[in-house]
């Protein structure tokens, strides 16, 4: 039994949602206060992210974030590094104050994340398409030294462009990493246009299907079905788990829902308080 399972078991479907309410609140306020990008990006995967580690998903210790036995999170959408850290120091992994200088000079919390700046940063990303691949090594590495943890790769629907996915696509069933999974948070969005329209993916689910994976289409929002889904992992199938999550980008403030301008708008404080408002967060 691990730290997050521990608690998580206390935690209802309501509790859940409320820690997804509030981290939403902060995270809008660390991108006003911190100048920083990429606050729909980040708002569409907190359930995400919730799911995972307080839905007794994983096996992590905050306290002992490098024991070689845990699981991994690696966020290969990095540009959402906001959502990332927010967890992260709820969680314990390192102190909530260092929030603070988030996006700031000389500060760990960087933009998008680096390894081995702060515990639970499992990977340095910010440019796309390489978490499958860094994720598919941790998960074969783990089998060769026969230590039994899951990897999880946090993606977004325009990485799925990148060719360096679907390499890893290929290998990971070839090589049976039945304790790999992809999450694509699915909200339809890129930096600059629709994803089907700038590069069609769909069929998705069917694409991952055909390269050898178990894959499941989920409301990404649905933190109860997150969590059914994400604790059956290995799923007894053999195959690598591909979930697509369907996302709305900006979720959970109404004028940034399904808005692709705050892809790269920074909210006002106007606009921070109005989403505070929504969110009934102080
Ligand atoms: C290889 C690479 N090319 C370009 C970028 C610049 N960039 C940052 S976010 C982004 C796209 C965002 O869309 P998506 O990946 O679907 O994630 P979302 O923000 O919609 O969750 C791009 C192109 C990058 N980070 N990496």
């Amino acid at each position: 039994m691990t730290e997050t399972n521990s608690h998580s078991k206390l935690k209802t479907n309501k509790d859940l949602m409320d820690i997804s309410r509030k981290m939403r609140g902060e995270i809008v306020e660390m991108s006003h206060t911190a100048d920083a990008m990429h606050l729909g990006s980040s708002l569409s995967c907190v359930d995400i992210f919730v799911a995972l580690y307080y839905g007794g998903c994983l096996n992590i210790d905050p306290k002992n974030a490098s024991l070689p036995t845990r699981d991994r999170v690696l966020l290969s959408k990095g540009h959402a590094s906001m959502t990332l850290y927010k967890i992260l120091a709820e969680k314990g992994f390192f102190p909530k104050s260092l929030l603070k200088t988030f996006n700031k000079s000389g500060s760990h919390l960087t933009e998008h994340p680096n390894l081995g700046a702060l515990p639970g940063v499992e990977m340095t990303a910010g440019s796309l398409g390489h978490g499958l691949s860094v994720g598919l090594g941790m998960a074969l590495a783990g089998r060769i030294r026969s230590v039994p943890y899951n990897v999880f790769v946090i993606m977004s629907d325009g990485e799925c462009n990148e060719g360096s996915v679907w390499e890893a696509a290929m290998l990971a069933p070839a090589q049976k990493a039945d304790n790999l999974v992809a999450i694509i948070d699915f909200n339809r969005w890129q930096a600059t246009g629709r994803s089907e329209k700038i590069m069609a993916l769909n069929p998705l689910k069917e694409k991952w299907e055909s390269f050898g994976w178990s894959a499941y289409d989920i409301d990404g929002h649905d933190i109860g079905s997150l969590i059914k889904i994400l604790s059956a992992v290995p799923d007894g199938s053999g195959k690598p788990m591909a979930i697509i999550a369907h996302t709305i980008k900006g979720k959970g403030v109404s004028f940034m829902e399904d808005d692709n301008n705050w892809h790269y708008r920074i909210p006002n404080a106007e606009e921070v308080k109005k989403a505070k408002g929504e969110l009934k967060v102080p």
